[in-house]
């Protein structure tokens, strides 16, 4: 249980007719840019080593609830996204029981072969791709065709979450908060340890990256990779980096443990299909050094607003609070477990070893996490701002956010 002040769920297969998101708690009267949230979900199909799949889709989202007239009603939210893909897949996933003279994908009918109904499709999924969900998901649920948990396991889902991060950050955006992302690493190319770029900088150069990346130079070693990968039939995973900036000090808590703002993240990255580390900060490179070169100084200088940092190695949080810094987390994704030369596996019919199955799917998905991570991020502080700021319309979410930045200027309270 991450979020505290919003909900958001989301439902839907890769293959079926749609996926949904319902989105509830965001403040009545915000203004909602439609066409900012589709461009959102044209970035999350973008990125160099993306397969055949988001040629097909036209990814947009049709809202159903929550909006009127441009802006929030304080009701839930709710949206369409539409799998264009679904006209391909109409029989494979069908709502309907399968009949047994049913016309099945690959020429037969449900009652041909020796399984019957549903297990005589084509597409049937029984070798499990080491790395996915199949077989964990199958042996759980206790499915035949491990296609019932492949599509909902594919990172198809995570469109959703785009369009629930974009409504996000435009509610931030009321108060000041901007995120961004860039790619730092692809496989064996990436920036140098240690590289910390400006915000600015991102902001400017990742844009207009195909792989996401604010260097020219390891921009280039990404591109190599990728096609280097993709002519051996293989995957490449990477490390991506998402950034919060203009925090107020201040969002979550150190009282509780369910209530620190970086475990918080923690849980949202790691929610993400292929992401298997996060780092906020420095945070593995500080494990290795004493305490003394590792922590941000404080300094204090009205004129400049107040108390400062020169350094940010913590990447904005302490004690499970923000500070005001800049929030910077990394995400390390593993390469995608579908491979067109296939790793060894079993099939589940017979118990037999078998290659796993080959799906269509991407060569290298990480300039599309870290848009899909920036929605995270969105959803996690939006959630996080809320909950300290209340507020049932935007105008008073923002007089609570300008009179608590008032409190935070004339710190340290009179002794009473
Ligand atoms: C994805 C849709 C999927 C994959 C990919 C991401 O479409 P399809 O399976 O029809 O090709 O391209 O999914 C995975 C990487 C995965 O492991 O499931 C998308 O919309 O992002």
């Amino acid at each position: 249980m991450t979020l505290r002040a919003l909900r958001f769920m989301t439902a839907g297969e890769s293959h079926g007719p749609m996926l949904v998101g319902i989105l509830q708690g965001l403040p009545a009267g915000l203004p909602i840019d439609l066409a900012a949230i589709d461009e959102d979900l044209v970035r999350r199909m973008g990125g160099y080593g993306r397969g055949k799949r988001m040629k097909i889709e036209r990814d947009c989202a049709r809202f159903v609830a929550g909006v009127r007239h441009g802006h929030t009603i304080g009701s839930p939210i709710a949206f369409l996204i539409e799998n264009r893909d679904w006209t391909n897949w109409q029989h494979v996933m069908g709502v309907e029981p399968l009949e047994a003279t049913d016309p099945m994908p690959g020429g037969t009918t449900a009652e041909s072969g020796d399984l019957p109904g549903r297990a005589a499709d084509s597409r049937r999924v029984t070798r499990p791709r080491p790395g996915h969900a199949d077989l964990a998901g199958g042996l759980k649920f206790d499915r035949a065709d491990l296609r019932d948990i492949l599509e909902r396991a594919s990172a198809r889902e995570t469109a959703a979450r785009v369009a629930a991060g974009a409504l996000c950050r435009m509610f931030l955006a009321e108060l000041g908060v901007g995120i961004t992302s860039h790619v730092t690493r692809i496989g064996g190319a990436g920036l140098e340890a240690g590289t910390t770029l400006p915000v600015q900088t991102v902001m400017e150069r990742a844009e207009a990256s195909p792989v996401r990346c604010a260097d020219a130079q390891a921009e280039a070693a990404m591109i190599d990779a990728i096609d280097a990968a993709g002519n051996s039939l293989d995957t490449l995973g990477g490390t991506f980096e998402v950034i919060a900036f203009n925090l107020p000090p201040g969002l979550g808590s150190h009282a509780q443990w369910d209530l620190k703002l970086d475990g918080r993240i923690a849980q949202a990255m790691m929610s993400i299909p292929a992401q298997k580390a996060v780092e906020i900060g420095d945070g593995i490179w500080a494990a290795g050094h004493p305490g003394s070169v590792v922590h941000d100084p404080i300094h204090y200088d009205r004129e400049q607003g107040g108390f400062y940092r020169p350094s940010n190695r913590a990447g904005g949080l302490e004690g499970g609070i923000t500070f005001g810094g800049d929030l910077r987390v990394r995400v390390f994704m593993k390469p995608l477990s579908t491979l067109r030369q296939p790793l060894p596996s079993v099939d589940i019919v017979d118990g037999e070893p078998a290659e796993a199955v080959v799906q269509r799917s991407d060569v290298c998905a990480v300039p599309a996490a870290a848009i899909v991570g920036e929605a995270m991020v969105a959803l996690i502080i939006a959630d996080a701002c809320i909950e300290k700021f209340g507020g049932d319309s935007i105008g008073e979410t923002k007089r609570n956010h300008a009179s608590y930045l008032r409190q935070v200027g004339d710190f340290p309270p009179q002794a009473s």
